[in-house]
């Protein structure tokens, strides 16, 4: 890793952990508190004299947070480094996010210097009192580790014990450096196994856990599998683990809607997306007819539930990244790909519930395509994204109707999908987009994002455009806040109108190369899909315009349950 530093400094210690688990770009905000670890995260040079990590500058750190959070999702791991406070404050979204999504983000923040507490000086980026503990209280309680460093001899001890924890748990670290510290000499690092090697399964645990869910399977007639969204944070394996075990039981297989992707749609076993009244295909039937169901990484909330009306009725067996839960009783220290392979040796076959899909699968729909001058319709616009997906394609899409559109979309072998529902920042897709980008450059990536949303974060287009990345967004103006509209609708629910197309142009200033345009018909949008395809050397913003009324059935109808959960009223008055 390039020539070993003489003096071995806390900023040095870091940046070499951060390479050695793997990751190669880091996202920044500069700030004076963290000028210097700054100087030595981008000073790490690898075997070819060349940075081992890359700094990707941001426009703000919300946008930041964000990046790395998508990052995160291409990369398997991330860092976002910002100053004190008015930096760490913004950040702490983008690592809630994190937490939210099961994603080992390390949000690294500068600090004061140490002399300062004790001299009870007040400084600049802080309340304005003598205590600089308060950022380091609020970051545990949104990440599963979170260390301050007040001497540099601290430091080795307490980055490698954030790192672990973030990889372990999927989950975002906090890491501290006093501004005096980062340039502190330090001890050099021993191995990385000991931060980055996953605890193993207990064999004994392992063992009675899949005798425990043969026991759950045992006098069942009916078995499906439930995927939800943590199967992908329990990594590659896990989710091969379980195609083999499916294919093994022979039933069928449906996914949450923070899930798609994660069970592959071109699968004979798939029967679409369980969500409740707005599942897609069979799901919504097969899920309730089962009589044992096998959650894999489920997650049940307001949201997937559709307001808590489609929970599952039967008692489910639930495996987890770390431990596997029955009706009754839990077991920890089981890796989740042991478990599903494991399981896969015990189990019969029992093919019942796909017998029952094959009645009830709905024949493919009949697309409306719209004419060349009709009025462009969110259909239309689905319509005509859906064949842009293929096997290299990975699509994010926003809260909002972006999400129905793209739950509806069917995904061909190889494609990825990125959702943030549990978080559901509105804004979100456009920096995780960028950030996934520079960790997955052979990925094309293609972005559905509702106008309000692209309001947030828009400044982040234009690291796209700095970066040259190809990264097609189709920005749905809607002219508002529609999916509130169907929640709950209010004045509030009015957004300003922008002109987006232009705004991107300015974004571009005069080294930029970023395509936009805005599209009213079924004509026009053709034709910018064709050029979006062609152009190269930037992003491109395709802004569809539609009716504000305009929006899919599914979000009705969901939109309705989740008010109505909302809405009810408290039980202790
Ligand atoms: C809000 C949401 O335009 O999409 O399709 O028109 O709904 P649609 P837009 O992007 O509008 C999004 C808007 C305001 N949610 O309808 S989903 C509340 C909210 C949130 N995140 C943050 N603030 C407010 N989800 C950061
Ligand atoms: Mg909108």
């Amino acid at each position: 890793m390039g020539e070993a530093p003489s003096i071995f400094t806390v900023g040095d210690y870091l940046a070499e952990r951060l390479v050695q688990i793997g990751i190669r770009h880091h996202f920044v905000v500069p700030g004076d508190y963290n000028l210097i670890l700054l100087d030595k995260l981008g000073g790490k040079l690898d075997l070819f004299g060349r940075p081992a990590l890359i700094e990707v500058g941001c426009a703000n750190e919300l946008n930041c947070s964000m990046a790395a959070e998508g990052y995160a999702r291409a990369n398997g791991a991330a860092a976002c480094v910002v100053t004190y406070s008015v930096g760490a404050l913004s950040a702490f979204n983008g690592t809630g996010s994190a937490y939210a999504e099961n994603l080992p983000l390390i949000l690294i923040s500068g600090a004061p210097n140490t002399n300062d507490a004790g001299q009870f000086h007040l400084l600049h980026h802080t309340l304005g009192t003598s205590d600089f503990t308060y950022q380091l209280e609020m970051a545990r309680k949104i990440t599963c580790c979170a260390v301050a460093i007040d001497r540099a001899s601290d430091a080795p001890r307490l980055i490698d014990r954030a790192l672990h924890a973030a990889l372990r748990a999927k989950k975002p670290a906090y890491i501290e450096i006093p501004t005096n510290l980062a340039g502190a000499p330090c001890m050099r690092p021993g191995p990385i196994s000991a931060v980055v090697d996953p605890v193993p399964s207990n064999p004994a645990v392992l063992a009675a856990t899949i005798g425990e869910a043969a026991q759950y399977l045992q006098g069942k007639q009916k078995p499906a599998i439930l995927v939800g969204p943590k199967l992908r944070r329990a990594g590659p394996e896990a989710e091969e683990a379980l195609i083999k075990l499916a294919e093994k039981m022979g039933c069928t297989v449906a996914v949450q809607p923070a899930a798609k992707g994660m069970f592959p749609e071109d699968h004979p076993q798939y029967t679409g997306v369980f969500w409740g009244q707005v599942s897609t295909l069979a799901a919504d039937a097969c899920i309730n007819w089962a009589d044992a169901i096998l959650c894999v990484g489920t997650v049940f909330t307001d949201y997937s539930t559709v307001g808590w009306t489609a929970m599952p009725s039967v008692p489910l067996m639930v495996a987890e990244m770390d431990h596997v839960t029955f009706p009754g009783s839990t077991f920890g220290r089981v890796r989740l790909c042991d478990f599903l392979g494991g399981l896969t040796k015990a189990v019969r076959r029992n093919d019942a519930t796909m017998i029952e899909y094959r009645r009830l699968r709905p024949d493919p729909v009949l697309i409306h395509v719209a004419g060349e001058n009709d009025a462009l319709s969110r259909k239309e616009i689905q319509r005509q994204v859906e064949p842009l997906l293929d096997a290299d394609t990975t699509l994010f899409v926003e809260t909002g109707d972006s999400w129905f559109n793209g739950i509806q979309m069917k995904l061909p072998k190889g494609a990825d999908f990125e959702i943030e529902m549990q978080w559901g920042h509105i804004g979100w897709s456009i920096p995780a987009c960028f950030g996934y980008a520079l960790g997955k450059p052979e990925r094309k990536v293609i972005t559905m994002v509702g106008d309000g949303s692209f309001q947030v974060t828009a400044q982040e287009v234009s690291q796209m455009v700095r970066w040259k990345l190809p990264i097609i967004i189709f920005l749905i103006n809607n002219k508002g806040y529609t999916i509130e509209v169907e929640i709950h609708d209010g004045l509030y629910n009015r957004i300003k109108n922008w002109d987006y197309a232009a705004l991107v142009q300015a974004f571009n200033s005069t080294d930029g190369n970023a395509a936009s345009c805005r599209v009213e018909t079924g004509g026009e949008l053709a034709t910018a899909i064709t050029m979006a395809q062609e152009h190269k050397g930037g992003p491109t913003l395709v802004e569809c315009v539609i009716h504000q009324d305009d929006c899919s059935r599914e979000l009705i109808t969901w939109g309705h349950y989740v008010a109505a959960a909302n809405a009810r009223p408290p039980v202790h008055v």
